[in-house]
C-alpha cells in the first residue's frame, strides 16, 4: 500500500524481495527469480491498479521541504552520440523535439518553444526498480498540450520516446500509452529542481510520467513517435529494459 491506501507494485516488489533490489539493473537482469517476481508482482497488480485507482488519479505531490538533498542521476548520464554532443556544446541552442508518427503536423520544437508553452510544476517521488528513491521538482509543458499541437491522427495509440543514449549498439527507448501520455502529471521537464535540466538527469529534455517506475523515465528525449502499435519497434517490447530484460511495459502505480 502506498500513502494513499493504494496497492502499488514497488510495495509488492519491496515486500517480497527486501535486499535484493540494491543491486544494480544489470544484475536484477541476471536473477531469473527476481524477473520472475516482477512479472508475477505486474500481472497482480496491473489489474487491480485499473479497477481501484481511477484513471485520472494523481500520483502524490511533495512540498519543497520535502526534496530530496540528493537525486542520483542513473543509467546513462552523458550519451556519446556526435550529434548529441555537438547541440550540447550549445547549450542546445540549435536542437529541436520532433513528433511525427500518427500526427496531423509533424512537429520541431526548439527548447524556446517548450518553455513558452503552459507549465506545469511538480514535486513527486522518483522510484528505481534498483531499490532508491529521490524527491525532485519538475518543470515544463504536459506532453498532452504537444501532442494537441501535433493532433493525433485516428490510428494512434502509443507514444514513444526515442532518446539520444544506447547501452551498447541498443537506443534506449520507452513508450506509453495514451492514458498516461494525457495524464495531467506527464510532462515534458526542462526544468528540474528550479535548474536547466542537467545532462546526467537526461537534458534537455525528459519525460516525466509520474505514476510510472523509475525506467520509463526516458533521458534525453529527441523524438515523439507516434504509433499504433509497439510491434516492429527494437524488440517489440516497447522499452529498452522491456526489450532486454523482461521488464513490465506497464509499471504504473
Ligand atoms: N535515455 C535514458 N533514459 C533513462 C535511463 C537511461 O539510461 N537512458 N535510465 C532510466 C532509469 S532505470 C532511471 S531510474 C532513471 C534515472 O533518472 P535520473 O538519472 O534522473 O535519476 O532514468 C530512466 N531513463
Ligand atoms: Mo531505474
Amino acid at each position: 500500500m502506498n500513502e494513499e491506501g493504494r496497492f502499488t507494485r514497488r510495495g509488492v516488489l519491496a515486500a517480497g524481495t527486501g535486499g535484493l533490489l540494491v543491486s544494480a539493473c544489470d544484475r536484477l537482469n541476471d536473477s531469473p527469480a527476481v524477473r520472475g517476481l516482477l512479472e508475477k508482482a505486474d500481472a497482480l497488480h496491473m489489474p487491480a491498479q485499473r479497477l481501484i485507482a481511477p484513471q485520472g488519479a494523481l500520483a502524490r505531490e511533495f512540498t519543497e521541504s520535502q526534496m530530496s538533498p540528493v537525486f542520483r542521476a542513473n543509467g546513462n548520464t552523458a550519451p556519446d552520440d556526435p550529434a548529441y554532443r555537438r547541440h550540447a556544446g550549445s547549450g542546445f541552442a540549435q536542437w529541436a523535439l520532433r513528433v511525427d508518427g500518427l500526427v496531423r503536423h509533424p512537429l520541431a520544437l526548439p527548447l524556446a518553444a517548450l518553455r513558452a508553452m503552459p507549465q506545469r510544476s511538480q514535486i513527486t517521488r522518483h522510484d528505481c526498480v534498483e531499490g532508491w528513491s529521490a524527491i525532485g521538482k519538475w518543470q515544463g509543458p504536459q506532453l498532452g498540450a504537444v501532442l494537441a499541437l501535433a493532433g493525433l491522427l485516428p490510428g494512434a495509440r502509443y507514444a514513444v520516446f526515442h532518446c539520444a543514449d544506447r547501452f551498447g549498439t541498443a537506443p534506449y527507448y520507452e513508450s506509453i500509452d495514451l492514458i498516461d501520455a494525457f495524464h495531467p502529471q506527464t510532462i515534458l521537464a526542462w526544468r528540474m529542481n528550479d535548474r536547466p535540466l542537467p545532462i546526467a538527469h537526461g537534458a534537455p529534455l525528459r519525460l516525466r510520467a509520474e505514476k510510472q517506475l523509475g525506467y520509463k523515465q526516458a533521458k534525453f528525449v529527441m523524438r515523439i513517435e507516434l504509433t499504433s502499435t509497439l510491434a516492429g519497434l527494437y524488440g517489440g517490447k516497447g522499452g529498452y529494459w522491456e526489450d532486454r530484460s523482461g521488464y513490465q511495459w506497464y509499471a504504473g502505480i
